[in-house]
């Protein structure tokens, strides 16, 4: 019997006063259903906002370490249940079970990190330029934040919005992707148990236009952190208002293979960036940048593993790639494959759907694809890798930085002055340097520049600046009045 998830709002399970609702399917077995859900509305949202605000009162004046305590039991839920919600990732989105557990590992690490941060929270102090006054900083949440998340990381992300937002003092209004509703459900349900009091974290489930929308705009919401498509992206900054707003969208993210790199470690790094997650991640490699004298060996390389690569479901021991998310994402690499061909650039390999059901394609990789071609542009989301030949480190890094987007990039070399002019003059939030593109830690700033984002980072310290608001203080215990700017100028006399 398919159980039916309610919405989760002021520490209740409760039913979408829509009526409607709409099913999870397992990726890798489209005829699985694993759930039924919400079809919420803006009704669902504003019972929420009024949980949100109601819970705010409280939750903001728990002192930091109090709220610790809370993340640090969700840590602990979360590695009892490792290996069962691992699995449960790898059924609902379809990422291999080694990544399910790495997907749930970097929760466990998020809210361990963030509940760290309850004893610290760091304002700053600093000298006044007047006598007997004492200046700082203290952080302050920002109020009810707004969380929009995508399908790829159905735990982790969340968890990096959630941890940040809450050891800050915000209350939550969270809106989990609809094609991994369950993990989304499953984490809240688990939060609740952990102790998070009612109303600090409300879920509603349903379609980005009404539910997604209606948080977007709503007045009473004062922040709103996203990751997902750049189109949406746009549209949060158009119709948010005045709200603190953290975007982290699109990549094209590129590894740079140098003629004097190790290749066999540029390959492992390669395929681990292009083909883990199946190429769904943003941080997924989706172009090498190769130099010409290294790549018709690099070619063969290559060609010989992708094709070892073994396709199926991720639950199974023997499996590489795991499906794509749903249909339209076969779809869409489907589309980018066409275009590639069309636009002239070699096929080295995949390009098809496989024989089997479930919504597959194959690992697909594309050679001597010029840096103005579509597929070298375009965020893909899918198995499909583009070569593009350089003749040196200057065009690679032109190259590198000839697309919109500027989320994490990677340069295999032994040069250390390479390694270094790269690291200096790619435009990326994150860079790496014999390592492929993928694999962010949960304390260090994750995000991108241009339009990857709107100039906030997640997790680290960072995150804490996204989901919290600096106050300054000025106490003046001088007992008059002191100006500054003009009683300065006695202060030497
Ligand atoms: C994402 O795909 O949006 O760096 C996040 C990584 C992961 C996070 C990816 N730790 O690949």
């Amino acid at each position: 019997m398919l159980r039916v998830w309610s919405n989760f709002i002021d520490g209740k399970w409760v039913r979408s006063s829509s009526g409607k609702t709409f099913k999870s399917y397992n990726p890798a077995k489209p005829s699985q259903t694993l759930g039924i859900f919400q079809q919420s509305n803006e009704q669902d949202v504003e019972r929420a906002v009024s949980a949100a605000e109601k819970a705010f009162l409280f939750w903001s004046d728990v002192p930091a370490p109090g709220r610790a305590r809370v993340l640090f039991k969700i840590r602990d839920l979360l590695t009892k249940n490792k290996q069962r919600l691992g699995k449960l990732v790898t059924t609902e989105m379809g990422k291999v079970f080694a990544e399910g557990l790495g997907d749930v590992q970097e929760a466990i690490d998020v809210f361990e990190y963030m509940a760290g941060e309850g004893r610290r929270l760091f304002g700053h102090t600093t000298p006044s330029e007047l006598r007997d006054k004492f200046c700082m900083t203290v952080r302050q949440p920002i109020g009810i934040i707004g969380l929009i998340t995508p399908w790829n990381f159905p735990i982790a992300i969340p968890a990096w919005k959630m941890s940040a937002a809450l050891i800050c003092g915000n209350t939550v209004v969270f809106k989990p992707s609809s094609d991994t509703p369950l993990c989304a459900a499953e984490l809240v349900k688990l939060m609740n148990k952990a102790g998070v009091p009612p109303g600090v974290v409300n879920m509603v489930t349903g379609p980005g236009e009404n539910v997604g929308g209606t948080i977007i705009k709503h007045p009473k919401i004062h922040g709103i952190s996203f990751t997902g498509h750049k189109d949406t992206g746009n549209y949060i900054l158009k119709n948010a208002g005045i709200k603190k707003v953290g975007l982290e969208l699109g990549g094209k993210n590129a590894i740079i293979i140098m003629d004097d790199a190790n290749l066999d470690l540029a390959l492992e790094g390669v395929l681990w960036g292009a083909f883990g997650t199946t190429g769904q991640r943003c941080t997924a490699t989706s172009r090498v940048i190769i130099h010409r004298a290294v790549q018709h060996r690099f070619e063969q390389m290559l060609l010989e593993r992708v094709h070892k690569l073994q396709l199926g479901s991720g639950l199974s021991k023997d499996t590489d790639v795991g499906p794509l998310i749903n249909q339209a994402a076969v779809d869409k690499s489907h589309k980018y494959v066409q275009i590639g061909k069309t636009e002239g650039a070699t096929l080295l390999c995949g390009g098809g759907r496989p024989r089997m059901k479930g919504c597959y394609y194959n690992p697909t990789v594309f050679t001597n694809v010029t840096p103005t071609m579509r597929i070298a542009n375009e965020e893909i989301f899918g198995p499909v890798l583009s070569l593009i030949p350089v003749n040196d480190l200057n065009e690679a890094i032109e190259v590198a930085n000839g697309v919109e987007y500027g989320l994490s990039a990677s340069i295999y070399t032994q040069d250390i002055n390479k390694a270094f002019k790269a690291i200096k003059r790619i435009e990326s939030g994150v860079m790496y340097v014999n390592a492929s593109t993928i694999g962010a830690e949960v304390h260090l700033p994750f995000g991108g520049v241009k339009n990857t984002g709107n100039g906030t980072r997640e997790a680290g310290i960072e995150g804490i600046h996204e989901f919290s608001e600096v106050k300054t203080v000025y106490v003046d215990f001088s007992g008059k009045l002191q100006k500054a700017q003009i009683d300065v100028m006695k202060v030497l006399k």
